[in-house]
């Protein structure tokens, strides 16, 4: 059994860049093969060939639409605040989503990244605006634009009582301070599934763009809660690149720019660009 190695094909500039980000792939559990075929996602999202993944790229390459929680989710990967993921933030980020096991998924993590903070709440108004971007049921637009079916058949769909309806059952849910809490999130959301479609959904197709799958996933998945060590029960992706890089002696918030691609340093964060 000597099979070809799976580094054999690539450019050298592409095993180059494999090989730096050695101890990341060794620590987060990657083997040979799996490690080539995220790097080949990340050269194929990177459309104009910089080295980097603007949030346009990363939104072509899943085959997602730009909502709050794509957004943030990209944002919070994004260690060294510069618009773009870099391959060693693109490796972290790609782990921590594709890499989320069912229990936690998908409300606490949908929570989280519409929050930025699993503490802090949801105002009942920014609620109500994330059941409309996820069903139009409330403006009878959704969002993509397209009006409900119920419109097109042209049945009188009376909106306002979609809203007292929706904002009544937010009500419930929420805490004495006016406000949804990562609890009430939880319960809301365990009634009205289609909220978190959305989270599914991004899983799903990030995990097909990049190992070809959950079963791509699958063990390394497997691997993830020890290593966090149950430490950092939901992890953002801001404290989870920092966290990582201290464990691979890199520092991701600083960023690993492409020395030998210098013209592309000034214009890395320019094709950044998010509509909500
Ligand atoms: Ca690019
Ligand atoms: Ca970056």
């Amino acid at each position: 059994m000597c099979g070809s190695s799976p580094e054999g094909d690539l450019l050298p500039v592409q095993r180059k860049d494999l090989l730096e980000h050695k101890a990341l792939f060794d620590f987060l559990g990657f083997n040979g093969k799996e490690r080539v075929r995220l790097c080949e996602s990340f050269w194929n999202f990177d459309r104009d060939g910089n080295m980097e993944i603007s949030f346009r790229e990363f939104r072509k390459g899943v085959g997602v639409s730009a909502n709050r929680y794509v957004k943030n989710h990209f944002l919070r990967s994004d260690g060294s605040d510069d618009g773009t993921l870099s391959l060693g933030e693109y490796v972290i980020c790609s782990w921590n989503f594709c890499t989320i096991e069912p229990h936690d998924f998908p409300s606490h993590t949908y929570f989280g990244y519409v929050t930025g903070d699993e503490d802090s709440g949801i105002n009942i108004d920014t609620m109500l605006h994330l059941v409309d971007e996820a069903t139009g049921i409330l403006s009878g637009t959704n969002e993509f634009g397209n009006k409900e079916m119920n419109l097109a058949a042209g049945n009188v769909v009376d909106h306002s009582k979609n809203r007292e309806r929706e904002e009544r059952a937010i009500k419930k849910v929420a805490s004495a301070d006016g406000k949804v809490h990562m609890k009430g999130f939880v319960e809301y959301a365990k009634k009205h599934p289609f909220l978190v479609m959305k989270t599914i959904n991004f899983q799903t197709n990030f995990q097909e763009a990049t190992l070809g799958g959950a079963k791509g996933w699958n063990r390394l998945t497997s691997k993830r809660s020890e290593l966090l060590k149950g430490k950092l029960k939901f992890i953002h992706g801001d404290k989870l690149v920092e966290w990582i890089g201290k464990r691979c002696g890199k520092d991701y918030t600083k960023g690993d720019k492409h020395k030998e691609l210098p013209t592309q340093e000034d214009t890395a964060g320019s094709n950044y660009v998010v509509r909500e």
